[in-house]
């Protein structure tokens, strides 16, 4: 693939979009490789994967204006739905993904960190929807996940002004989990960059996930995804179905077992080795 690459840690998979210089903007390419990408990963030896972008300065400065600019009508619902295929795609994809991102999310870029699990940042990041700017809408789902994610007014203000919001604000907002910022020495020279920080933290978080029972985590994702879909009265239903699943499983009677070894003898075994089973 030319944009995109995977490299895997372990149970880790990381996916870097790979388009540097043109800050790493989404063509029809990059969407199709990043498909290609996602559906070449193996559920079961990858249990959580990383979303990122090559370079310090953008995650994704947006979907690409210069293949935009000259579609036709019925183009641009090809390429609409190209995209919202793709975003969906990471939505509903069975394990957790963790968007890192590093600078400009913008846009498409915006929205595709919203289409992931958990969004963390780097301190140079910067989120907005400038799409009503260049005339359009925002294409690949920000209407609609922005404004749940975040309260509705403030996801209206960012979309109707186009304005584009720091890393600070957008934890703030409770659009990413966390901000790190680069590692500085007694002198002020940075020893670690933002960057670095940031694909630091979230390979960690991402081996935490990959520790836990991967049949529970994947269920407990299904559920959090479909119950915000419905009422209350059917989203319990959905719980407790996707709760019953997990019933004799191997990995559930592991984790149980383990817990009740460890209370009789605190010295038995504490890292249970879930098979996914
Ligand atoms: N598309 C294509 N190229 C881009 C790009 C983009 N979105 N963003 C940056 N680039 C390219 C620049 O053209 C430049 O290329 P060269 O001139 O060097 O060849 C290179 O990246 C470096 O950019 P700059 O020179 O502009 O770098 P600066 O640091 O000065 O500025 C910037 C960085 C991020 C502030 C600036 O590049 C910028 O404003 N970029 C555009 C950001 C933006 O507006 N993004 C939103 C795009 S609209 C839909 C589906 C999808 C969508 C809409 C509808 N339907 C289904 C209806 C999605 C829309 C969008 O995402």
């Amino acid at each position: 693939m030319e944009f995109v690459t995977y490299e895997q840690k372990d149970k880790v998979g990381i996916i870097t979009i790979n388009r540097e210089k043109a800050l790493n903007a989404l063509n029809s390419q990059v969407l199709d490789e990043l498909g290609e990408a996602f559906d070449a990963v193996d559920p079961d030896a990858t249990r959580c994967l990383i979303l990122t972008g090559a370079g310090e300065k953008s995650f994704v400065a947006g979907a690409d204006i210069g293949e935009m600019s000259t579609l036709s009508k019925a183009e641009g619902e090809a390429f609409g739905k190209k995209g919202n295929d793709l975003f969906r795609k990471i939505e509903t994809f069975p394990i957790p993904v963790i968007a890192a991102v590093n600078g400009f999310a913008l846009g498409g870029g915006c929205e595709i960190s919203m289409s992931c699990d958990i969004r963390i940042c780097s301190d140079n990041a910067m989120f907005g929807q400038p799409e009503v700017g260049l005339g359009i809408t925002p294409g690949f789902g920000g209407t609609q996940r922005l404004a749940r994610m975040v309260s509705p007014g403030y996801a209206k203000q960012m979309i109707y002004t186009a304005r584009n919001i720091k890393a600070d604000e957008a934890y703030r907002i409770g659009l990413v989990n966390a901000v790190y910022s680069a590692t500085v020495d007694e002198a002020g020279n940075v020893t670690v960059s933002a960057k670095d920080n940031l694909m630091a933290a979230a390979e960690k978080m991402a081996a935490g996930i990959a520790a836990q029972a991967p049949i529970a985590v994947r269920n407990c994702k299904k559920a959090i995804n479909e119950g915000l879909e419905v009422n209350m009265d059917e989203a319990v239903v959905i719980e407790e179905k996707l709760f019953g699943d997990c019933f004799e499983t191997e990995d559930q009677r592991a984790g149980m077992g383990n817990f009740l070894k460890k209370k009789d003898d605190p010295t038995k075994v504490k890292v249970v080795d879930f098979q996914n089973r």
